[in-house]
C-alpha cells in the first residue's frame, strides 16, 4: 500500500503518524460472530481502510442474525452510513446451513443484551453488492472473507469479471499442515460451504489464505483481555463483555505458538495462481497490532 502522506495524530499516541492519501476499500464479509466484531472494529479504527460496506453470511449465526449484528456493529461504531447488504440464508448445495451459536452465544455477541439495530439492510444482495462495487470500482476493491464462501461465490458465477475486478480477496479459513476446528480434517469457514470455496478458490482471483495453522498462534491472553478492559479503547468495554463467553469457550482448546514470516504461493491451487497461502506470521507483532487498534480510543 502506498504511504504517500503524512497525517496528524490518526493513532492517538501523540506521534505524527503515515496514513495513506488513497485508504483501501474493502468489502467485509462476515459472520459476526465475536472475533468479526473486533475485526469489523479493527477495520473502522484504521485509517488505511475505508470499508465500504458489510455483506453478510451464516456461519457464527444464521444469515439473518449476522445481518442484524452487522447493522448493530456499523451503529455503535457511529458509521451507520455504511451499507450492510445481506447474503446467502444456506450453502450452494442448499440446505440448512451449520450455525456455531455454542461459540459466540445465541446472539453471536456473547449474548449481553444488545438493544436491536435502528437502520435497516440494504435492498441489493451481498452477491449483488459484491459484483456492483467490484465493477464500480475495478481494481480497487479487496474483500475481507470471514465466513463460508457462499457470496462470494454467487458474485462469481453471476459476473464473470468480478473475479478480476476485484483486487484482492483475504480468506480467513482452511487448516495448513493443522487439524480443522469442525473436525481433524476440516476448518469451519471451508466446511460451511465446500462447493463455494472451489469455486472461489478456482476462480482466478487473487486471493491471500490465512488458516487456522496461523490464526490459532494469535491469541489474547486473560492479561491481554485485562488490558484491554482497562483501557480507553473506543469500544473496549463492549468486547470485553463480548469476549467473555468467547474466552471460556476457548479455555477449553488450545494451540500452539510459532514465529517467522512466510508467504507461500506453491500450494494445492497454485496451477490457478495467484493464490498465496500464510504459513506463519510474526505473532508478537500481530497481537501488537490488534491490540493497539482495539485500545485506540
Ligand atoms: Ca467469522
Amino acid at each position: 500500500m502506498a504511504i504517500s502522506h503524512v497525517g496528524g495524530d490518526v493513532d492517538g499516541d501523540g506521534k505524527p503518524c503515515s496514513i495513506s492519501a488513497d485508504p483501501e476499500k474493502v468489502i467485509i464479509d462476515t459472520d459476526p460472530g465475536i472475533d468479526d466484531s473486533m475485526a469489523i472494529f479493527m477495520a473502522f479504527q484504521s485509517p488505511e481502510i475505508e470499508v465500504i460496506g458489510l455483506t453478510t453470511i451464516f456461519g457464527n449465526v444464521a444469515t439473518k442474525d449476522a445481518t442484524r449484528n452487522a447493522l448493530l456493529l456499523c451503529e455503535i461504531a457511529e458509521r451507520p452510513d455504511v451499507p450492510v447488504a445481506e447474503g446467502s440464508y444456506e450453502p450452494l448445495k442448499r440446505g440448512e446451513p451449520r450455525v456455531a451459536d455454542f461459540v459466540h452465544g445465541s446472539d453471536g455477541l456473547g449474548n449481553i443484551s444488545l438493544p436491536p439495530p435502528k437502520g435497516s439492510k440494504a435492498d441489493k444482495t451481498a452477491a449483488e453488492f459484491l459484483v456492483e462495487k467490484a465493477s464500480q470500482y475495478p481494481g480497487e476493491v479487496s474483500i475481507l472473507a470471514l465466513g463460508p464462501l457462499t457470496n462470494l461465490a454467487l458474485a462469481i458465477k453471476s459476473d464473470s469479471t468480478f473475479a478480476s475486478n476485484v483486487k484482492k480477496i483475504v480468506v480467513l479459513g482452511g487448516a495448513f499442515f493443522a487439524l480443522g476446528n469442525v473436525n481433524p480434517a476440516a476448518e469451519a469457514n471451508i466446511y460451511g460451504d465446500p462447493e463455494a470455496a472451489d469455486v472461489v478458490f478456482t476462480s482466478g482471483a487473487n486471493i491471500v489464505v490465512v488458516g487456522i495453522n496461523i490464526t490459532t498462534q494469535v491469541k489474547l491472553t486473560d492479561e491481554d483481555l485485562a488490558e484491554l478492559r482497562e483501557s480507553k479503547g473506543r469500544h473496549a468495554q463492549l468486547l470485553s463483555d463480548m469476549c467473555k463467553f468467547y474466552r471460556d469457550w476457548h479455555v477449553k482448546s488450545d494451540g500452539l505458538h510459532g514465529k517467522a514470516t512466510s508467504w507461500n504461493s506453491n500450494n494445492p491451487w497454485s496451477e490457478y495462481s495467484p493464490v498465496s497461502v500464510a504459513w506463519t506470521v510474526d505473532v508478537d507483532q500481530v497481537v501488537a497490532h490488534v491490540k493497539k487498534l482495539l485500545m485506540k480510543p
